[in-house]
């Protein structure tokens, strides 16, 4: 084992003759050769079984043993044509075996592609799982998404997105509500080499390290990410080397040596669970088969593959454990032969199985994580109330109610927030619950996920929606999916304070309502008073899926209303009659309900029916529906931009059902095609707002 030189002083002596090459080769080496040269160090495993019994290496020698013979397995029916897609493991399985058996069994790992060790080291069915693979009704996700794709709570497992990297953030959430919890447990999450170049990635380890979360980092160094060699993927001599930049431990062992693997993280999550705090641990192993079968190996160089197949992580243990006498050729008969029937026993089960009918009401029904809304109103007290001071004042009165919401943001602690709304909150709920975060969006947000599979509520504020794109793929990825892909509810309200009329420029002024209106698994409200801007946020942060609450920032401090003392709910998806009006419709939610209202001063003969939608996912169709009826003509006017804006899903949508109840065109009026501007000029001529008036009047010429 190799620990972080710079933050342990320790280097070990291959390490050290390795660095003197590299200074003698002055760093050029290509990343093949740095592998090559690795392995003429150190091609001799040396196996320590330290204090161990036989029963310990023995369990150890199944475990490693079972994922190789069913990923061999998996080989020969890929062959065959009978199943679809393989990504080997094969020569990197004693990491997954190694820090599985390593852990407690209700500390959570979330593996990555290639750990179909993690799985198999839960003792997962192997029913349901090879019908995961095969996309049957018994897997895990009910065919909706493929092969290591999914977690199961009962098993501790979170699996990967394709993404690979948004799994550190969602690590982090799960090591923070441990926590939070007082619950003494480590969390492992799994990356591949070419995976540590992500965004994602440099993200979590950062909050893990300035949150002492205790996760272990894992990095299975196998030389290569797709095609791409290690050369081409990082600059670093060692990842331990890395923790140096993150201020802390950096670990750097045999991947390939499964006792090194068990005995290393066995001390360290005990260590981990006293004193908590994140640790990168590098692996360093080898890819023995291409990226995923189909792809091959082409690329790697013939004697690589050569020399690493001698540091086969089974044969080599095999060996060693038949040296020390601890089993003999007949007990590795004798397990091959039980794991072999397992095997062709539980294939043969999924094989009779077919794949889901598909049924589009349940599909759609599994979106969204059940729940029933139950309203609840407040009669008592009322006071005047700014937007901002509803929007605190939810956010607090929520804070009170569920003990498990925890509230992330940057500068949200002791300074309040950019926009004050979390101001005095640390002194009422401590630090632990109001977390200031680093500039870390991506992460924060999947560590809103992490908190929900451990049962927790998460609200997260963006300083300024415009910075969501640092989150988005957390969002519209992960947050999103989670539930219809394997049941895993997301919990988190992400706080967006929106929208133009400060002549803030293209960065701190967008309206991106609509860049998430078009995702399945979210819910978007958007409330335009005060008194919808609490009730529809305490909503929110009770419903358990993931809500975007977007709040307009011109709105803050420039409207007050009286609004119940007490803590209530308004239904999500309900929109509200602002204005009641035979003329026109005018849909509309956010600023635009303002701007609707001072329009119609100035057209006094006009009767206006103004909905404001206040949800925009779901919308409510039977309010839209309703007011078309009334007044056969509509104008549709959002604050955002008009192509591809909520105006025109709701546009096509009373086209497709109301068409009969029309007698004009429906009609939207949305800012420019174009970002938005900084100058008050440019930016008043952007937004909609001076078009509204000419938009009614032709529409009621009709
Ligand atoms: C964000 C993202 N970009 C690209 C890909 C395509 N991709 C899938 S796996 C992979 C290589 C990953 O390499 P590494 O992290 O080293 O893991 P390994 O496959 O070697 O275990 C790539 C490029 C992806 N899944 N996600």
């Amino acid at each position: 084992m190799t620990r972080s030189c710079l933050s342990q002083g320790i280097l070990s002596d291959w390490q050290e003759s390795l660095s003197n090459f590299y200074v003698a080769n002055d760093f050029t080496l290509s990343g093949s050769e740095h592998l090559k040269t690795r392995l003429t160090l150190r091609h001799i495993m040396k196996f320590n079984r330290k204090r161990y019994s036989d029963t310990v290496l023995r369990d150890l020698y199944e475990a490693l043993l079972l994922p190789r013979m069913i990923e061999e397995k998996m080989l020969i029916l890929l062959r065959q044509n009978k199943i679809s897609k393989w990504f080997s493991g094969i020569g990197q399985e004693a990491i997954a075996v190694g820090i599985t058996q390593a852990l407690e069994p209700d500390e959570y790992i979330l593996p990555m592609h290639r750990n179909l060790g993690v799985f198999t080291g839960r003792k997962m069915p192997f029913s349901r799982l090879f019908a995961q693979w095969q996309g049957t009704m018994q897997g895990y996700t009910k065919g909706r998404d493929r092969s290591f794709h999914f977690g199961s709570n009962e098993h501790h497992i979170v699996g990967m997105i394709s993404h690979l990297g948004p799994q550190n953030g969602v690590a982090d959430g799960i090591a923070l509500a441990s926590r939070l919890k007082g619950e003494r447990k480590v969390t492992v999450v799994f990356n591949g080499d070419g995976g540590t170049s992500e965004g994602d990635f440099h993200e979590a380890v950062n909050v893990a390290a300035v949150w002492d979360l205790p996760v272990i980092f894992v990095i299975e160094n196998n030389g290569y990410g797709l095609s791409t060699p290690s050369s081409e993927q990082f600059r670093c001599e060692s990842f331990a080397d890395k923790g140096i930049g993150y201020g802390i431990e950096g670990i750097s062992i045999d991947g390939n040596n499964v006792l090194e693997v068990y005995d290393t993280v066995k001390h360290l999550a005990e260590s981990m669970r006293e004193k908590n705090r994140p640790v990168l641990l590098e692996c360093r192993t080898f890819r023995m088969r291409g990226h995923e079968e189909a792809s091959g190996t082409k690329y790697v160089p013939k004697d690589l593959m050569e020399m690493w197949a001698k540091k086969d992580p089974l044969e080599n243990y095999e060996q060693y454990l038949i040296k020390e006498k601890v089993i003999d050729p007949q007990y590795v008969e004798k397990a091959k032969k039980k794991f072999k029937k397992e095997i062709e026993d539980a294939l043969a089960a999924a094989f009779t199985e077919s794949h889901p009918a598909a049924d589009s009401a349940t599909e759609i029904n599994d979106v969204y994580s059940p729940f029933t809304q139950k309203v609840k109103d407040a009669s008592g007290e009322r006071l005047e109330k700014r937007f901002i001071d509803a929007i605190s004042d939810g956010l607090r009165q929520s804070m009170e109610r569920y003990d498990n919401l925890v509230l992330m943001g940057q500068d949200i602690a002791e300074y309040g927030g950019v926009f004050k709304i979390t101001e005095g909150f640390v002194e009422k709920f401590g630090k632990a619950r109001v977390r200031n975060t680093p500039i870390c969006e991506s992460a924060i947000v999947g560590a809103g996920l992490g908190l929900s599979v451990k049962g927790m509520k998460a609200m997260v504020e963006m300083q300024f929606a415009d910075f969501v794109t640092e989150g988005f793929n957390q969002i519209v990825n992960n947050l999103a999916k989670s539930h219809w892909r394997w049941g895993q509810n997301a919990d988190v309200v992400v706080r967006m304070p929106t929208g133009a009329g400060t002549a803030a420029g293209p960065f701190h002024s967008q309206s991106n309502e609509a860049w998430f209106f078009h995702t399945p698994g979210l819910k978007i409200v958007y409330p335009s008073s005060p008194f919808d801007a609490k009730g529809l946020l305490c909503a929110a942060i009770e419903d358990p899926n993931p809500v975007l609450y977007f709040e307009h920032k011109l709105l803050y401090r420039s409207i007050r209303e009286m609004i119940p003392a007490d803590y209530y709910t308004i239904e999500i998806g309900k929109a509200k009659r602002i204005h009641q009006g035979a003329d026109v419709s005018i849909i509309t939610y956010g600023m635009g309900v303002h701007w609707a209202s001072e329009t119609l001063k100035e057209l006094p003969s006009i009767g206006a029916d103004v909905i404001d939608l206040r949800t925009l996912l779901p919308w409510d169709k039977e309010m839209i529906e309703e007011t078309v009826r009334k007044t056969s003509r509509v104008i549709i006017l959002h604050e955002d931009s008009m192509t591809g804006g909520i105006g025109a899903e709701i546009s096509a949508w009373i086209n497709e059902h109301c068409f009969k109840y029309l007698d004009a065109p429906v009609t939207r009026v949305a800012a420019l095609d174009t970002p938005i501007p900084f100058a008050p000029t440019l930016e008043q001529n952007f937004l909609p707002r001076a078009r509204l008036k000419a938009a009614i009047e032709n529409v009621m010429k009709f």
